[in-house]
């Protein structure tokens, strides 16, 4: 039956807003991204950044127009293999009562060991986890170890690379990532040839994208590479220029 397959993400004049209110988050968006492709997204606080990621695993569904996964409308997945197929990685990273190895393997009980330490290696988590006092069975959570917010998030991070997404979406995940450890977390997840969304502030990340959005209030204030956002935008100059 329907799995994601490739990794092609499109957009098709795509409006959205919450149940609970009939104040549009996002409107009128139109783009795409192709299989393997990399896209930063930008854009101040409240602009539409994790409304936008929510669409794609159907945590929420759009108002108005398409949000398309190979082609085919999200909507026509099986709900289940199309979150199968879609690594999530939230803003606030999550972390459960239990050892490293049941944290990252959440979700993907099946994963052995090997897997979950080739992706806290990928993660840049696994240098951190070696040094506690009882390496992967160390208990996390409630009563565990404490972990800072960059660390939590590398384990949130190897929680989606376990289970081998064809989409990764990262929302501002490497926030608290100082840019050595992110740019060798950047290489490591290109040799997953997945599609990647990743939110962020930094321009330095962006950089590196196949493509960037830049979000304002809701709508596509510009899209292009680096290079083009210089020439069109005068919001993504501004940016750059703080
Ligand atoms: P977000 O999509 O959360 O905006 P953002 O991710 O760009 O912001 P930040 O950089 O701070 O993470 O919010 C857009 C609008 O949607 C905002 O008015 C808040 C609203 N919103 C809800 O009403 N319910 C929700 O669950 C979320 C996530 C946002
Ligand atoms: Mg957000």
């Amino acid at each position: 039956s329907l799995t994601i397959s490739k990794g092609a993400v499109e957009f098709k004049n795509v409006s959205f807003h919450y149940p609970e209110s009939d104040v549009p988050v996002l409107r009128d968006l139109s783009f795409s991204v192709q299989p393997g492709e990399t896209l930063a997204i930008l854009g101040s606080t409240g602009s539409g950044k994790t409304s936008l990621f929510q669409l794609v695993p159907r945590l929420y569904d759009v108002t108005e127009g398409e949000v398309l996964v190979d082609g085919k409308n999200v909507m026509n997945y099986p709900i289940e293999k199309l979150r199968k197929g879609i690594g999530v990685v939230p803003q606030e990273a999550v972390l459960f009562t239990g050892s490293i190895t049941e944290n990252i393997g959440w979700g993907k009980e099946d994963a052995t060991s090997d897997e979950i330490i080739s992706a806290a290696v990928d993660a840049q988590i696994h240098e951190t986890v070696e040094k506690l006092p009882n390496q992967y069975d160390t208990r996390v959570g409630q009563r565990g170890v404490n972990l800072s917010g960059g660390q939590k998030q590398r384990l949130s991070i190897a929680r989606a690379l376990v289970r081998k997404p064809k989409i990764l979406m990262l929302d501002d995940s490497t926030s608290a990532l100082d840019l050595k450890t992110e740019g060798k977390l950047l290489k490591a997840l290109r040799t997953y040839s997945c599609t990647t969304f990743i939110i962020t502030q930094k321009i330095s990340t962006a950089m590196e994208a196949d493509h960037i959005l830049l979000l304002d209030d809701g709508t596509v204030e510009a899209w292009g590479t680096h290079e083009e956002l210089l020439n069109t935008s005068p919001l993504y100059v501004k940016i750059v220029q703080s």
